[in-house]
């Protein structure tokens, strides 16, 4: 079963993952991204969408035209895991 992160893990990956911030009203990270064009943020939706499937842990998330919303929480434990900082790390390795 996962466990949801104490809060000393939470803040250490949210120190490391400086572009995420807590949800307001939620135990979840969300960070929002702005592309060039529709067609950049759908791509990039794409290829978060694979890792999504890779590491079978799924998203929360909003586009509109450039722009990508995503909010990381997990069902499984009803809040911030490992599973969520993996995802998070993962998606920003995708804009490095
Ligand atoms: N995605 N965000 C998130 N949280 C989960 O608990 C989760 C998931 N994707 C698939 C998944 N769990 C599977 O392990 C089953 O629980 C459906």
């Amino acid at each position: 079963m996962i466990q949801k992160l104490t809060e000393t893990e939470r803040n250490a990956g949210l120190q490391e993952l400086k572009d995420w911030q807590p949800s307001a009203g939620r135990d979840a990270i969300r960070r929002a991204f702005k592309f060039r064009n529709f067609s950049e943020a759908w791509g990039f939706m794409n290829r978060v969408a694979l890792l999504a499937e890779t590491q079978d842990h799924h998203p929360e998330w909003s586009n509109v035209y450039n722009r990508v919303e995503i909010l990381l929480t997990t069902h499984d434990c009803d809040g911030l895991s490992e599973r969520d900082l993996k995802l998070a790390r993962a998606i920003d390795r995708l804009l490095a």
